[in-house]
C-alpha cells in the first residue's frame, strides 16, 4: 500500500514537472556549459531538480536525492530511501531538438530499486514500473522481452566508441556493427533503456554513464527480463559512475562474451 502511494505522488511530480517543461518552450533558455563545450546545461534543468527536490523535501522527510545538477544530497551509500533523478535526459537534443530527452527517476530502498520512470514528455509516454509487479508504458502493460539473435538485433550505441578509448578494443565492436542487424544513437540514455523494455531496441552500451541516467531505466528493464550491468558483467552499484549494458537475456552473455573486450 505504501508502494501504490508513493507511486501515485512520484506520478503526480513527473507529469507536473513535464508539463513544466513544455511551457518554457515559449520562453528563451539559459544555456550554460559544464566540463566542456558540448557538456550543456540550462536553466530549466536545475528549476525541475529544485521542483522535485522542494516537494519530496516537504512531503518525504528522510528521504534523499540523488540530482545530477547536484541540488541533492551528497550520497556514501543507499541506506534508506534514495531517489536518483536526472531532471532533463539528453539535455542537446533538448536545447538542439525540443524532443528526444526525458525525465529519469528511480526510487531505491537499502540500495534496491523499487519504482523506476522515464517519462518522454513531448510523447506524453511515462514508462514506469514497481518492482516485482511488472512495466507499463501509460495504462499499458509492456510484455515481457521475447529472445533474439545477435544477427536480427538493433544495438544502442553512441559514436564516441569509433574512438579509440581507455575502456574497450575496437576489434570486437567493429566485428559487432558487422554482425548486428542495426545500430542506433538516440542521445539519452533513459530513453534508450525505454526502447530495450519495450523491444524498439535489443541492447545499449555506454562507457560512461551516472546513476540517475540509469536509476529509472534499470527498473523498468528488469520487470521485462532485460539484465543491465556494467561491462565487465558485474552488478550495477549506483554510487558513482561506470559503465554500463543493458539487454536481452539472450544477448546480454553473447555481447560480453564474444564482443566486448575490456583493456
Ligand atoms: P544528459 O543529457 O543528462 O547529460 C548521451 O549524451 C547520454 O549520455 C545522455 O543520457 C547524457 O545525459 C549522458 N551524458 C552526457 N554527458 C555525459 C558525461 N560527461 N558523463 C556521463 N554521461 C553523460
Ligand atoms: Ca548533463
Ligand atoms: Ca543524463
Ligand atoms: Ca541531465
Amino acid at each position: 500500500m505504501e508502494l501504490q502511494k508513493l507511486d501515485r505522488y512520484a506520478k503526480g511530480l513527473i507529469k507536473e514537472a513535464g508539463r513544466k517543461i513544455r511551457q518554457s518552450f515559449s520562453s528563451e533558455l539559459a544555456i550554460e556549459s559544464k566540463a566542456d563545450a558540448n557538456d550543456l546545461v540550462t536553466n530549466i534543468d536545475k528549476e525541475i531538480e529544485q521542483f522535485f527536490i522542494r516537494h519530496i523535501r516537504n512531503d518525504y522527510q528522510g528521504h534523499l536525492i540523488l540530482g545530477e545538477e547536484g541540488f541533492g544530497d551528497r550520497l556514501t551509500k543507499l541506506d534508506g530511501y534514495v531517489w536518483m533523478l536526472d531532471p532533463i535526459d539528453g539535455t542537446m537534443n533538448f536545447i538542439h531538438q525540443q524532443r528526444n530527452f526525458a525525465i529519469s527517476l528511480g526510487i531505491y530502498k537499502d540500495g534496491i530499486g523499487i519504482l523506476g520512470y522515464i517519462y518522454d514528455v513531448i510523447h506524453d509516454e511515462l514508462y514506469s514500473a514497481q518492482k516485482g509487479h511488472g512495466a507499463y508504458l501509460n495504462d499499458e502493460p509492456i510484455p515481457v522481452l521475447e529472445s533474439t539473435t545477435i544477427s536480427q538485433a538493433i544495438i544502442g550505441l553512441n559514436a564516441s566508441w569509433v574512438v579509440p578509448n581507455r575502456h574497450i578494443e575496437n576489434e570486437g565492436l567493429i566485428r559487432l556493427v558487422k554482425d548486428v542487424r542495426g545500430i542506433r544513437s538516440y542521445g539519452s540514455a533513459a530513453l534508450e533503456l525505454a526502447y530495450v523494455a519495450t523491444g524498439r531496441i535489443d541492447a545499449y552500451m555506454s562507457m560512461r554513464l551516472s546513476p540517475w541516467d540509469i536509476a529509472g531505466g534499470v527498473v523498468i528493464a528488469q520487470e521485462v527480463g532485460a539484465v543491465a550491468t556494467n561491462l565487465n558483467g558485474q552488478p550495477l552499484k549506483f554510487l558513482e559512475q561506470d559503465t554500463f549494458l543493458v539487454a536481452r537475456k539472450s544477448l546480454h552473455d553473447s555481447l560480453l562474451n564474444d564482443y566486448i573486450t575490456l583493456k
